[in-house]
């Protein structure tokens, strides 16, 4: 029997305003989207795992910078762990979301405009991840990583899903980003408009391999600094993807609104979660 998770690839989507997929791209013949994937130009490095060092060649010559702020951990969960994980959220809805991303959300409801936060039908991170974030903390980078939220996302080849280029907010979400990434091997790009260092003339980007069944952190100059994306043309078959947020020092104690991050913490570690 086909799961929710294959039922659901319908022919709507959630795109707004710049955001396209390759479903109202097919439909609205008459806009004009063929710039979206005409590449900028770019100078691009690779993540070099082992140096951290962003590196490229140049007429066989090597050229490098440091770059830090990336943790991968390989294999952090096994295979079925990862079966078990997308059975479990192929058994709940996917919502549509922009650029042909599906997502199921768990976590509190947010205004970023207007920085306003509150539980809403929050009660929790889902019983599944309760055994991820205790392995987490096993990790010096990631000791005392209590996420407020998790994001699950859905990319897909055939809805040509993609992240375009960001920086998360700052206001509400904390230091470290953590990202389990399933299904499929894929391409965290990490960009500079402005260059830097010596390579300053124009866009920078880095390419970070992201393996099926690792988990990358994002901390420092690459959670603040350096944009991050998953382009179309590195979606290859389905991906899916959870997302840990860590609320920021304004929600932790000593903090402005303390009271409302002990709140967000004892729903979220309930682990009692469903899909809002
Ligand atoms: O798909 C990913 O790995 C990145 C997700 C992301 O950047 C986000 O949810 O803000």
């Amino acid at each position: 029997m086909a799961s929710q998770g294959e039922i659901q690839s319908s022919l709507v989507c959630g795109c707004k305003g710049i955001r396209s997929c390759l479903i109202c791209e097919k439909l609205n013949t008459e806009i004009n989207f063929t710039g979206k994937e005409t590449p900028k130009l770019s100078q691009d490095f690779e993540y070099n795992l082992s140096s951290r060092r962003a590196v490229r060649y140049v007429d066989g010559v090597e050229e490098s910078f440091p770059f830090p702020g990336v943790l991968l951990w390989e294999n952090f969960v096994t295979e079925e762990e990862e079966n078990e994980l997308v059975t479990k959220m192929d058994e709940h809805v996917w919502r549509e979301s922009q650029s042909g991303r599906r997502k199921q959300d768990f976590g509190p409801k947010v205004n970023f405009k207007k920085r306003r936060v509150r539980i809403g039908g929050f009660c929790g991170l889902p019983s599944i991840s309760e055994k991820l974030v205790s392995r987490m903390n096993e990790e010096p980078q990631l000791s005392g990583f209590k996420p407020v939220e998790q994001c699950n996302l859905d990319y897909n080849p055939q809805r040509g899903s993609a992240i375009d280029p960001h920086l998360d907010d700052s206001w509400l979400w904390g230091e470290r980003l953590v990202t389990i990434n399933l299904l499929s091997d894929t391409i965290l790009t990490m960009s500079l408009d402005e260059g830097c260092g010596q390579f300053d003339q124009g866009e920078v980007r880095v390419n970070v391999h992201l393996c099926r069944r690792s988990l990358v952190v994002l901390y420092g100059e690459a959670r603040h600094r350096w944009k991050h994306a998953i382009h179309r043309k590195d979606i290859h078959s389905r991906r899916v993807c959870s997302t840990f947020r860590e609320l920021s020092a304004e929600f932790l104690p000593g903090g402005e609104q303390a009271e409302m991050g002990t709140q967000l913490l004892d729903v979220a570690l309930t682990f009692r979660g469903v899909p809002l």
